[in-house]
């Protein structure tokens, strides 16, 4: 029996996968909330007063990373955080704490209700939406295995490894990692295609992950998974 080509991505604190398995079959690119309410003007995080060039960084990485792995055959699944438009999974304390900051969840903003399935604002940026045929998974929460069927997806697809990108590093990015790991899935995140509101945030977040030898798994960037994907 012929041993398998093994490859790696150079990357912190380990070259991953662990197993050297990187697969378009086994392996997903996964582009988290890259949302006008998330990035553009007009949306939820424009509306709570922070800087959106953070969140508007990791387009242009991520669009070449998703270019790539269309090309060569990868899996690309795209998540969306929202509610439904009767707000009946919106939990009380979500929406009164967006109404401290002025961007109230449901209620009507430039972008039509914010983080409400449907409306202008929720949807995924032009720049990076998704083909036909590519997964969608809308979520309620933070993380991206709350309430979806994102890990039925994978199972049935025989997907074990997960490169992760998105927005934003220490919220849903973060969370989806933690998920993910629990599960058993082996995790990659790109710095570069990850952005946050505060860049002290992002900073720990990737931080948090190189610590007790991967302990939610490793840490790269765009160039570098480019170079050696095959
Ligand atoms: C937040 C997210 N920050 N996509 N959502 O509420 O990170």
């Amino acid at each position: 029996m012929k041993d398998l080509p093994m490859t790696t991505v150079s990357s912190d604190p380990y070259p991953w996968p662990y197993n050297g398995d990187l697969r378009p079959e086994n392996t997903a690119l996964i582009i988290i909330d890259m949302q006008t309410d998330f990035c553009g003007v007009g949306g939820y995080v424009d509306k709570m007063g922070y800087d959106l060039s953070m969140t508007r960084a990791p387009i242009k990485p991520i669009k070449s990373v998703l270019t790539a792995m269309r090309e060569k055959g990868y899996h690309i699944i795209h998540t969306r955080e929202g509610h439904r438009p009767d707000l009946a999974d919106l939990p009380a304390n979500k929406r009164w704490r967006s109404r401290q900051m002025g961007a109230g969840i449901g209620d009507d903003g430039p972008c039509g209700k914010i983080l409400v399935r449907g409306e202008p604002g929720w949807d995924i940026i032009q720049e990076l939406y998704p083909l036909p045929g590519e997964p969608i998974i809308d979520k309620p929460g933070k993380g991206s295995f709350c309430a979806t069927d994102l890990e039925l997806i994978l199972r049935t697809r025989g997907i074990e490894n997960l490169i992760l990108t998105g927005i934003t590093t220490d919220v849903c990015v973060s969370t989806t990692m933690r998920e993910a790991n629990d599960r058993g899935f082996e995790c990659l995140i790109l710095g570069d295609c990850c952005g946050a509101t505060d860049q002290g945030n992002h900073d720990a977040a990737l931080k948090m992950v190189t610590m007790q030898g991967g302990v939610f798994g490793a840490v790269s960037d765009s160039a570098t998974l480019l170079k050696v994907l095959p």
